[in-house]
């Protein structure tokens, strides 16, 4: 029996958020539109499976078909991530690969350094309402207040003095290169680890659009469903020395049974990337989301550290008056979706915020241009600037709906 049959009402869930898709504008820096076959791979039987272990050494028997979309899964990461020593399809969520990777390096209560959750870094950076805080002894480096840039001398003296034993690198808002080589020389230089986090990223590096953490990090965790575009879950790569611990905090110290369906989905999305129109997506992001902020900045927008080298970018609303939270409002009542969030050395509280932050992995998945990112800038300050129902806003919602259901969404409409 199909779901319409059986459960009309998730039926229509799913058909309104598919109408949802397709009428609005996505800006959310994390999130994307798997296609059709990674969809069909998620929705697979695979998901009936218990597979406890890793490929040839499970706790159940009947896996050899699991265990053969596993090491695909892992022989693509491979390719797809050079110098990828060791991989792990496993983590469900990017929060885990990264408990995962704490768990095989830390006892509780020892040092770790990462960048402040409102610098953008991620909650399981040692955020103290999150377990990494909560666990580790967590101390936190900042963006440089005048350039909005990391001070990687800064890091590097903070590291010397505070001597953590992990270094964490990869963030959830920083629209700037990154320099995983220095971040694996200062590790090095103080006998710490390097953890790099690409998750927001890991599409750009497998595209060919930002370096790669891979030979500078012991550990790299991401999720896969963000500009990577696959299946909502994540991946860790090791280098061989840290395999067999990554692989033992996953499981069995911290997961069960692992969603073979997912890493199903995650092979594919991996072969997805492997292809060439995966680099020109890759360099579409990254041109979309310079044309951008080219284009808001035009209109008087700031936009923090002045421009993007990656997928996203964080705009400062002080100069507007209007907060993070009442930006996300005012987009979300034309259709535009983006979220609120943290500038650097932000007076505003995390619910409310100064800025926005706007990225671009979905609209250019959707097959939009740098011609229309003029388009996408001038409806983001149109309808900033409209604080109640009006005819304006109105209008502008209409224009919105009609811009976006120009273009296909991957996985419903192609
Ligand atoms: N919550 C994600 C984001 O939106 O950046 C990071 O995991």
């Amino acid at each position: 029996m199909n779901l319409q049959s059986r459960d009309p009402e998730i039926a229509k869930i799913i058909a309104a958020e598919e109408r949802r898709l397709r009428e609005e504008i996505v800006l959310i820096a994390s999130e994307n539109y798997a296609s059709r076959a990674v969809l069909e791979a998620t929705g697979s039987v695979l998901t009936n499976k218990y597979a406890e272990g890793y490929p040839g050494r499970r706790y159940y028997a009947g896996t050899e078909n699991v265990d053969a979309a596993e090491s695909l899964a892992i022989e693509r990461a491979k390719q797809l991530f050079e110098g990828a020593e060791h991989v792990n399809v496993q983590p469900h969520s990017g929060s885990q690969a990264n408990m995962a990777a704490y768990f095989a390096a830390l006892e509780p209560g020892d040092r770790v350094m990462g960048m402040s959750l409102d610098h953008g870094g991620h909650l399981t950076h040692g955020s103290p309402v999150n377990f990494s805080g909560r666990i580790y002894d967590f101390v936190h480096y900042q963006l440089d207040e005048e350039s909005e840039l990391i001070d990687y001398d800064a890091v590097e003296r903070m590291a010397q003095e505070l001597q953590p034993k992990i270094i964490v690198s990869g963030y959830s808002a920083y629209s700037r290169t990154i320099d995983f080589e220095r971040f694996g020389k200062i590790a090095e230089n103080v006998g710490a680890i390097h953890l790099a986090d690409m998750a927001h990223i890991a599409g750009l590096v497998a595209g060919g659009e930002h370096p790669s953490p891979v030979q500078h990090a012991e550990i790299v965790t991401t999720t896969t469903h963000k500009t990577l575009r696959g299946p909502r879950g994540a991946m860790a790569i090791t280098s061989k020395d840290w395999a067999r611990k990554y692989d033992s905090a996953v499981f069995p110290r911290m997961q069960g049974g692992p969603m073979e369906h997912t890493i199903a989905a995650k092979a594919v999305a991996f072969k997805e990337a492997l292809s060439n129109d995966f680099k020109q997506y890759a360099k579409n992001i990254v041109d979309n989301a310079s044309a951008l902020a080219e284009a808001m900045a035009a209109s008087g927008m700031r936009i923090v550290s002045g421009g993007t080298d990656n997928h996203l970018m964080l705009v400062d609303l002080r100069a507007m008056n209007v907060s993070g939270a009442e930006a996300e409002i005012r987009l979300r009542s034309v259709g535009i979706v983006a979220n609120k969030n943290m500038v650097p050395f932000d007076p505003n509280p995390p619910r409310v915020t100064s800025g926005v932050r706007i990225g671009v992995p979905s609209i250019t998945s959707r097959g939009m241009g740098t011609s229309d990112m003029e388009t996408v800038a001038e409806m983001i300050v149109a309808s900033l600037r409209v604080d109640d129902e009006s005819t304006e806003q109105r209008n502008l919602a209409k224009r919105v709906k009609d811009f976006a259901t120009s273009f296909p969404v991957p996985g419903i409409d192609s």
